[in-house]
């Protein structure tokens, strides 16, 4: 079957810092690969809308899907279900991914037939399945489709990470994907899901709270598929088990690959393994970005990080003393007022790391969803973002916004200020004769994407999609609603 996959637009963060291949979507194509079917893909990160036309005029495929795994995507891909309807309406129409999966439902009412599927859970599984039952139209018996007739079975786990390896040479213009200085960059996946359970993460409620690997050997052969210098480990918390860390850096070695990493991890676990973590420093391991979240014990033990901030500083320690550029975020409250800005922006200036700023948003499949007491501002779902405030502020909106975005700037002149460019200008240079313009374009773009007017003014933006309501207040204890977070039901009790 001809089959064209479509990954959408970037949101407001990738525009700057990053922008990063379609590593999910490519796994799927593989998936499709094997299993015989001619597989396009397209990503609108870097292709603009009318390359999807002209696909769609001149492959004519039988089926497309969307990745789906940013809820602010969901007008977009909604749109972009209606228009294919429009130009192939034989075609199935199919999306899944990471927030499409906790609101199946309301985006296949917002879509109005326009999408005949969703997908929950992994795709490797779920695709395959669709395409297989789509002659007998029993779209029912797929694991993780969601019809407008309703649910059918649950979503199917993949057996092993092994098998497929990503279709990355199915996107074309991987010299577009970066983050910071690694201009060009590759991502890789050597893990998948996380045993911890903070408030305001679905990491885990996707993967049932469970924790998978790759094996090493399928781990190394990935890399030694990518061409791109730098690499984007994309696990939620890399390195948990240091075995596996160990293995997969002494494969390395073995066979003289050598990259620039970037990879997220938590305080703790990088104090545990910290030997793993100085390992791949001389491997190469560059960047590290530490979800810090809070700066109190108070707010770690709201988002429950199960981590305190004796931890947290005794790992910032430990990074610097590796010689690792270390970036962090902390998550700015709505109830934020002009003294708790300016303590963070003292606290950020006193670290020598780069510090990002997230705005607090209860998200559909987090725990925050259920609890959050405070209703909801806005339900567009464009504004779900980690960048936008959908919870009442207690100062003014824009007043909020001109906060947020003076510490934004005020800590990213620390890194991208004149001073820092110098320390950089050797990269850009380099990079500029290798015709790699991303990083030197994101330098100059900043103060265009975060602005206070702009973001202000996108709350008045008219919003024809509503994400769903939340309830009416939590009804029933915390346990009991857990169970209906997850996409992928736990196996066992983790502890
Ligand atoms: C790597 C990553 C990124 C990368 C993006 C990589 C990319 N190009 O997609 C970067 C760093 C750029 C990023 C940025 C952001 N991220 Co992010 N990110 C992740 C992370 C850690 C892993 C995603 C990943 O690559 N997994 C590995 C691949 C193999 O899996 P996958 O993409 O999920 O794909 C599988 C399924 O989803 C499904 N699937 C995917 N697409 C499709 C399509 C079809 C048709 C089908 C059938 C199935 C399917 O099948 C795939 C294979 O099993 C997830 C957490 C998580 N565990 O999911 C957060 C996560 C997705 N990110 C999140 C957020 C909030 C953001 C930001 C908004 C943060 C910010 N500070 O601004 C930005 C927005 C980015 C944007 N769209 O422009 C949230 C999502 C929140 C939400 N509900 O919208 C998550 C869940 C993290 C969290 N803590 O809650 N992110
Ligand atoms: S924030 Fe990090 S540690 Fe917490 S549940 Fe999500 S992925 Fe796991």
């Amino acid at each position: 079957m001809r089959v064209l996959l479509v990954h959408p637009s970037t949101l407001m963060y990738s525009e700057i810092f990053l922008r990063l291949e379609p590593l999910g979507l490519e796994r799927v194509a593989a998936a499709l690969l094997a299993d015989g079917h001619d597989v396009r893909l397209i990503d609108l990160q870097v292709y603009r809308k009318a390359d999807l036309e002209r696909q769609l005029a001149q492959f004519q495929p039988e089926a497309v899907g969307f990745s789906l795994n940013y809820l602010a995507n969901v007008p977009e891909v909604v749109d972009l279900a209606k228009r294919v309807k429009v130009i192939l309406p034989g075609c199935t129409v199919f999306v899944g991914g990471h927030s499409v999966s906790f609101v199946a439902e309301p985006v296949l009412a917002h879509a109005g037939g326009a999408i005949d599927v969703v997908l929950k859970g992994e795709g490797e599984t779920g695709a395959p399945a669709l395409l297989a039952a789509l002659p007998d139209r029993a779209l029912n018996e797929v694991p993780g489709a969601v019809t407008q007739d309703g649910p059918g079975r649950p979503p199917r786990m993949l057996h092993s990470l092994d098998d497929p390896l990503p279709a990355r040479h199915l996107g074309g213009r991987r010299r577009k994907y970066f983050i910071g200085v690694m201009d060009p960059a590759a991502s890789v996946e050597f893990t998948r899901g996380c045993p911890w359970d903070c408030s305001f993460c679905s990491a885990w409620t996707f993967y049932g709270r469970s924790y998978r690997r790759l094996s090493p050997d399928a781990a190394v052969e990935d890399m030694a598929r990518i061409a791109e210098p730098g690499v984007f480990i994309v696990d939620d918390v890399a390195f948990i088990k240091a075995e596996d860390g160990d293995e997969i850096a002494r494969q390395l070695e073995r066979r003289h690959i050598r990259k620039q990493y970037y990879l997220e991890t938590r305080c703790d676990v990088l104090l545990r393994n910290e030997e793993v973590f100085r390992r791949w420093k001389r491997l190469g391991l560059n960047y590290m970005f530490l979800g810090l979240e809070a700066l109190d014990e108070e707010g770690l033990t709201a988002f429950r990080k199960r981590t305190t901030p004796a931890v947290n500083n005794k790992a910032l320690e430990v990074a610097r003393s590796i010689g690792l550029s270390v970036a962090i975020n902390i998550i700015a409250d709505p109830d934020w007022d002009e003294t708790r800005f300016e303590f963070v922006r003292q606290w950020a200036m006193s670290v020598p790391e780069i510090v990002n700023i997230t705005v607090q948003t209860p998200y559909p499949g987090t725990e925050t969803w259920l609890t959050e007491a405070r209703r909801l501002t806005t339900r567009d779902y464009r504004l779900f973002d980690v960048q936008h405030a959908v919870l009442p502020t207690r100062l003014p909106l824009h007043r909020f916004y001109e906060e947020l975005v003076n510490t934004q700037a005020v800590l990213a002149r620390k890194h991208l200020g004149m001073a820092a460019l110098a320390k950089t200008s050797g990269i850009v240079a380099r990079q500029l004769l290798h015709g790699q313009t991303n990083f030197a374009k994101m330098i100059w773009k900043f103060n265009t994407v975060y602005n206070a007017d702009r973001q202000h003014s996108e709350h008045l933006e008219e919003a024809r999609y509503l994400l769903p309501a939340q309830a009416e207040r939590p009804t029933v204890p915390v346990p009991a609603q857990r169970k209906e977070l997850f996409v992928h039901v736990p196996l066992r009790r983790s502890g």
